[in-house]
């Protein structure tokens, strides 16, 4: 095995752990081995080796303290789903919505990209814990990687070090990543996942999502699957507190599709017709829950990270001031435009465009800068991101280190539907809250890869998370339901409601407290709703409108349930769901049926 002599070695004598680096070792065939302590002066260092690479730039340290900048390959900057598997012994258990390759051909194949890849290179150790250090939540990870870029994010995005080595003792469980950049070649990328093995490789990317292994592949697809054995739930979703004048705080989950406004609405601001009522909002996660039934009988949840990875454009003072307060320190930008005097700038940000600055491809920009064909070229990638810790973020919650979580009052549904779908519902129990979660669709974005805007079918957020049969994913939801003795209510959301003319009925961001208002308010059975076909729909006079003019009717329109559309959606429905075939639940089925009557009535 080769030495580590970076100065900053670790002790570890958990056997499994060292085989395995070495046969890692043996293949990649680095040059050097590094352990990452989590230590500043190891990052410190790490920061200027990348810096002389070229791999990062160091920003204005003036504007921007502690702040880096990253690009990433052109073919490079947004999951590759087609490119992502599922490796399990059996096709059935990746199920219909995964791609699926048997292990013995995804070590193969992705062992013949990492042959030898990292030769001149260093291999970098990085122990991490998914969850608080100890806590029962909680898991580890090992990534080894040969980019400093993902070094610095897992630093920012997970706990890393030697505590968490420590923890993990001379024979605790750990999930094998292992990532390498070989020559960033689309062709010969790989994200692969092998459940079975608690084991991810990852080879020929530097995006975020494909390459920092803490966060989709470990905390969603990995741990999905082991949640289904041990009886949790790992979750594409945001965790959200609502503190009350009295001091009551409410905590609500909420898995919407990337880029559908998690982050957002994480750490939304009051509204100025609600500031009255002195709400205060507490950020628990921006993306991931890891949920429990607790012996209260009750759900908890924790965040398993400890930072935030958000889209950039769009980002401004009015639709996330608490972003703009926790990206001006310690943030990695990726693919926004660099501008001259070593600050940033994007899309839908504060500032006018620069009259000058390299945009995310590297190429000089200007305000105006048209493609060959006359196309306006953007300056910031539409799915740049920032990496921030969640600590700097001024509604972060004083819970995020809470072994045990926060308990979960509504878990909410979302995504993008131009029509048919209101600004709010709530399902009529647990059983229709998963037929609701099973069927919804949501609008494409520039978080993966493909056509914009087109009508996608996601289950929970999880579409290109679940790491197992989804059938017996819903299957475990309902498994969950029936074992809670205080059963979240579930409920949808839908903020990008259009009217005949393209335009947004609702103005979102802040204003969406009213919504979780009134959901609120129905968890605690305060106040009533109309019954519709699709679930529980608000009376307009419900929401807390004060402040906020809307056009006459719009409300109406936003709330508006047409069964005619939905009749189409039911055919939709039939067909996602059939892909199943037998594995699906009986209950959905059930479920759909119902739903059929209701509409037909
Ligand atoms: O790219 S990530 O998967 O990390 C972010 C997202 O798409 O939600
Ligand atoms: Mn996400």
């Amino acid at each position: 095995m080769i030495e580590d002599n970076s100065g900053f070695e670790l002790k570890c004598d958990h056997v499994g752990l060292k085989r395995w680096i070495d046969t890692m070792v043996r293949m990649c065939k680095p040059d050097k081995l590094e352990w990452i302590d989590g230590s500043e002066e190891q990052k410190q260092r790490l920061v200027r080796e990348a810096a002389t690479a070229g791999e990062v730039t160091i920003l204005n340290q003036e504007k921007l303290p502690g702040c880096l900048y990253h690009r990433t390959s052109v073919d490079d900057v947004a999951r590759t789903e087609e490119l992502t598997f599922i490796c399990t012994a059996r096709l059935e258990d990746a199920g219909p919505t995964n791609n699926w390759m048997s292990p013995d051909e995804g070590y193969r194949r992705a062992g013949e990209i990492f042959k030898g890849s990292m030769r001149g290179r260093t291999m970098y150790v990085i122990p991490f814990s998914m969850g608080p250090i100890g806590s029962p939540f909680s898991k580890i990870g090992i990534e080894l990687t040969d980019s400093i870029y993902v070094v610095l994010n897992m630093l920012i995005m997970t706990r890393v070090g030697k505590r968490v080595l420590d923890h993990l003792g001379s024979d605790g469980e750990f999930t094998r990543c292992l990532h390498g950049t070989a020559d960033r070649n689309i062709h010969k990328r790989l994200i692969l996942h092998f459940p079975q093995d608690n084991t991810i490789w990852s080879v020929g990317s530097g995006y975020g999502g494909n390459v920092l292994l803490g966060k989709k592949c470990l905390s969603l697809r990995i741990a999905s699957y082991i949640a289904e054995k041990e009886g949790w739930m790992a979750e594409h979703m945001f965790i959200l507190g609502i503190e009350e004048p009295d001091g009551r705080i409410s905590y609500v989950s909420g898995a919407f599709p990337s880029a559908c406004g998690k982050t957002n609405l994480a750490m939304l601001v009051p509204p100025e017709g609600l500031k009255e009522k002195g709400y205060r909002i507490w950020t628990v996660s921006d993306d991931i829950a890891w949920m429990r039934i607790d012996t209260d009988g009750a759900l908890w949840a924790t965040n398993p990270e400890v930072g935030i990875f958000g889209v950039v454009p769009g980002t401004n003072l009015k639709t996330n001031l608490n972003a703009m307060k926790t990206i001006g320190k310690n943030t990695i930008y990726t693919n926004t435009l660099l501008k001259l005097d070593g600050t940033v700038w994007w899309e839908g940000g504060d500032e006018p465009p620069p009259s000058n600055g390299v945009d995310w491809k590297g190429m000089p920009w200007k305000p105006g800068t048209t493609d060959d064909n006359g196309v306006p070229v953007f300056g910031a990638h539409p799915n740049s991101r920032f990496t921030a810790p969640l600590s700097q973020c001024p509604t972060a919650s004083f819970r995020l280190d809470q072994p045990h979580g926060v308990q979960i009052s509504a878990i909410l549904f979302g995504g993008r539907r131009a029509y048919l779908t209101p600004l709010v519902y709530q399902s009529f129990d647990w059983p229709h809250g998963v037929y609701v979660g099973a069927t919804m669709h949501s609008e494409r974005t520039a978080a993966q890869r493909g056509k914009v805007g087109e009508i996608r079918w996601d289950p929970m957020a999880m579409i290109p998370f679940c790491g197992y049969n989804m059938a017996d994913y819903f299957g475990h939801w309902l498994s969950v339901g029936r074992k809670l003795d205080h059963q979240p209510s579930i409920f949808h959301i839908n903020w990008f409601r259009q009217d005949e003319n393209g335009d947004y009925l609702w103005p979102g961001f802040g204003e969406n407290l009213r919504v979780m208002e009134w959901i609120l308010s129905r968890c605690r059975g305060e106040v009533e709703a109309v019954e519709t076909p699709i679930g529980y729909v608000p009376r307009p006079e419900d929401i807390d409108m004060t402040g906020l003019e809307l056009p006459e009717g719009a409300m109406e329109k936003l709330l508006e349930v047409d069964n005619e559309a939905w009749l189409e959606e039911f055919k939709v429905h039939k067909k996602v769901l059939d892909k199943f075939g037998d594995r699906l639940p009986e209950e959905l089925w059930r479920q759909h049926e119902k739903f059929g009557e209701r509409l037909n009535r």
